[in-house]
């Protein structure tokens, strides 16, 4: 053999749910869970995805400038959501509204930047949600510094289960190749830090394959970073949630970093200024709607758990009203006074922003008042 020749094992992808919606076990990831508990995440991915299409329409019909869609990625987000503490701190990208609803963000709210009425427009702490973040990767430092903050203020490794906190950093496949998620890397793991990265490889970074991007499967550069990889089919809620919560235990108890690849797929564009028709074959896109990861938790809670119709009915009929308040509410944002814009650039205002706002405020000034009664 030589060093070109070699070639590195196939990857095990975790499951515990087959895409025919048949629950498997894994050696090292049990899951104790119940069927309720697996009915609420149904409710949870058939939630999120109403959000979502009803976002994509809204955009469609000019209300919103642009949509990110998590379509066919669910079951990473939820998955992942549900895994964490309200005292663990979550960095998403700018796609990750299952996590947001996890977390209990009014997907409202998550409209307003796409609106381009507000700068993210919900508080960070408030959800342990931070702002969404459009430069790809640097989420993935910031992750690194608050994970310094939490070791710095004692609350890792304490073994107070409402105390102990970890950090879960969202990232693509694409953003993957960044630099700073590298140097987050080397951060997190020569600090030990309870960082969980999580890396929704979707196959694309709008129209670049993963495959033109690294030679190996994304989950195993960890372990040239000296901490614990595993790729999850992250179309399965289950798996998702069970690799999660055992990667934030081991964070929050002080056992360092671990990477999360959630091997999933975006079924739909990247954004929807993006055309995939022209650079994905349309039967990649058969493939992977054989596993969608609604489905096979249907067919788990008809066939296994012998869940009747009048659960799914009803869960659509919480979907239906969501979609119609989130549409109301969505055109009645209000417009952002221009003024605004000064106000949370720092903590606190400096003289040089002070001055900068006090000229545009007399800029505004003198405009003639519209006459009484006149449109724009
Ligand atoms: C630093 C930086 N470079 C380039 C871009 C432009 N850009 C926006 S999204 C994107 C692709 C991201 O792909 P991936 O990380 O796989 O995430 P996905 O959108 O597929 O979820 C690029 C190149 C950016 N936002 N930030």
């Amino acid at each position: 053999m030589t060093l070109h020749g070699h070639v590195p094992p196939e990857p095990d992808l975790v499951q515990l749910l087959t895409p025919e919606g048949v629950r498997v076990e894994h050696p090292d990831f049990p899951l104790d869970i119940t069927e309720d508990e697996i009915g609420a995440l149904y409710r949870d991915l058939v939630l999120v995805r109403r959000f979502d299409s009803e976002a994509t329409a809204l955009q469609r019909q000019g209300e919103l400038g642009l949509w990110a869609s998590c379509l066919g990625q669910e079951a990473a987000q939820v998955g992942a959501g549900r895994a964490l503490r309200t005292q663990d701190m979550a960095f998403p990208t700018y796609r990750e509204h299952g996590v947001a609803w996890c977390r209990d963000v009014d997907p409202v709210t998550l409209l307003g930047m796409f609106r381009g009425v507000s700068l993210g427009g919900w508080n960070p702490n408030e959800n342990n949600f931070n702002l969404y973040t459009i430069v790809l990767g640097a989420q993935a430092l910031h992750a690194v510094g608050y994970a310094m903050g939490v070791t710095r203020d004692g609350a890792v490794g304490t073994g107070e289960p409402a105390r102990d906190t970890a950090v879960l950093a969202f990232f693509g496949d694409g953003a993957s190749s960044q630099g700073d998620v590298n140097e987050a890397f080397i951060w997190a793991a020569a600090g030990n830090l309870p960082v969980v990265f999580y890396c929704q490889n979707n196959q694309w970074a709008i129209s670049e394959p993963v495959e033109r991007q690294s030679r190996i499967p994304l989950f195993q550069r960890a372990a040239g970073f000296g901490f614990p990889g595993v790729r999850v089919d992250g179309n399965d809620v289950l798996a998702c949630l069970a690799v999660s919560r055992m990667a934030l235990n081991e964070a929050r108890s002080g056992q360092g970093p671990t990477l999360i690849e959630a091997y999933t797929y975006r079924m739909g564009a990247h954004t929807t200024s993006d055309d995939p028709t022209r650079y994905r074959l349309s039967e990649e896109l058969e493939t992977w709607k054989h596993r969608d990861p609604i489905e096979r938790v249907r067919a788990y809670l008809v066939r296994e758990a012998g869940v009747g119709s009048g659960f799914f009915d009803g869960i659509e009929a919480e979907a239906e009203a969501l979609a119609v308040r989130i549409r109301a509410a969505c055109r009645e944002l209000a417009d952002p006074a221009p003024l605004d814009i000064f106000d949370n650039v720092y903590v606190d205002m400096t003289d040089e922003l002070a001055a900068q706002k006090a000229d545009f405020a007399e800029y505004l000034e003198s405009f003639e008042a519209p006459a009484q009664g006149a449109t724009r």
